[in-house]
């Protein structure tokens, strides 16, 4: 009996800054709704899918607080829990976690078919910078905004196989995918909020699109597993964001794709057992990898990268 996870990716447009918590899963509704009709068992949302991607601006405290989520779900959200339970329909959903204890993290949740919370992920890799940089058009100022995950990449026993998650800037990372893989998943959820431009090097802004394909393309393939791949895209509040949204299988193959900037939904019939066909033959990791040679991987670089030409990002 295969293992068929029907999985949407439910794409996001812009958010913009007057937007109510409200307003937005109004959105999130009608999408699940859209994945639930055509067969979806489990939605992927993008990451930071309730507000606008706020780490573009410097903000007071005051200002910054008001983008967080101090409980999960909480009364705006809460409709969203309960559809999808009523629904029978699992999710991810990205978003901006404040703990009682004051810690702020970029974090996702994923919630079962019965609407019980799997497992929350909080998110590790935190691209930009920690302080404003004025010379840039727009900021990036996730590194001030959150505190790295303090926890490992995990799999979880769900939608009847393993399920992980990881948020945006991880997917860049290969060992984000290893690692993944390492503990078995065969399907990683990933929301992202992408601009296409990148102050730092623009040279850059032109392959956004490939780039976004090629790390999680390779990620897929190289572990055997399946990406499905969120974003929140189009020109949201003045800064264009990436779209692209799309499925990959444990080949590499893109199974179905976003076309649009806007609220899109895709579904695709993601059947488990094809991660075998990889995990089971060339990428069978005990028989092939030599991790006693790899012990570099987890140190700091030895080769020290040079900085750019005299860009402003150091
Ligand atoms: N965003 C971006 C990402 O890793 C970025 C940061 C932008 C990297 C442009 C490279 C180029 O996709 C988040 N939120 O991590």
């Amino acid at each position: 009996m295969t293992r068929v996870v029907n999985v949407a990716a439910a794409q996001l447009g812009p958010i913009s800054r007057d937007e109510t918590r409200t307003d937005v899963v109004a959105r999130l509704l009608a999408l699940l709704h859209a994945a639930a009709q055509r067969g979806a068992e489990l939605v992927v949302f993008p990451e930071l899918a309730l507000t606008t991607f706020f780490p573009r601006w410097e903000l007071a405290d005051d200002e910054l607080v008001a983008f967080f989520e101090r409980e999960m779900p909480g009364p705006e959200t809460k409709p969203l829990f309960d559809a999808a339970a009523m629904l029978g329909v699992g999710f991810h959903l990205g978003y901006a976690e404040l703990t009682p204890d004051g810690h702020r993290y970029n974090t996702a949740i994923l919630v079962e078919r019965d609407g019980s919370v799997v497992a929350k992920y909080r998110k590790i890799h935190l691209p930009g910078h920690e302080e404003p940089e004025p010379w840039r058009p727009f900021q990036h100022l996730e590194r001030a905004y959150f505190e790295p995950g303090p926890d490992a990449f995990a799999a979880h026993d769900a939608f009847g196989g393993r399920v992980g998650m990881a948020i945006c800037n991880d997917r860049r990372w290969s060992e984000t995918y290893r690692l993944l893989g390492l503990e078995g998943v065969e399907l990683v959820c990933i929301g992202y909020n992408t601009p296409i431009h990148y102050p730092p090097d623009p040279d850059q802004d032109r392959l956004a699109g490939f780039h976004n394909h090629l790390v999680m393309a390779s990620g897929a393939y190289q572990n055997g597993m399946w990406v499905a791949g969120v974003a929140k895209g189009g020109l949201e509040e003045g800064v264009e964001m990436l779209a692209e949204s799309q499925i990959i299988a444990p080949s590499g193959e893109v199974v179905a794709r976003c076309t649009t900037a806007g609220d899109e939904v895709i579904v695709a019939a993601c059947d488990l057992d094809l991660c075998t066909h990889y995990r089971g033959t060339l990428f069978n990791f005990d028989r092939y990898r030599r991790p006693e040679l790899y012990g570099p991987i987890s140190e700091r670089p030895r080769v020290q990268a040079k900085p750019p030409a005299p860009r402003r990002e150091h």
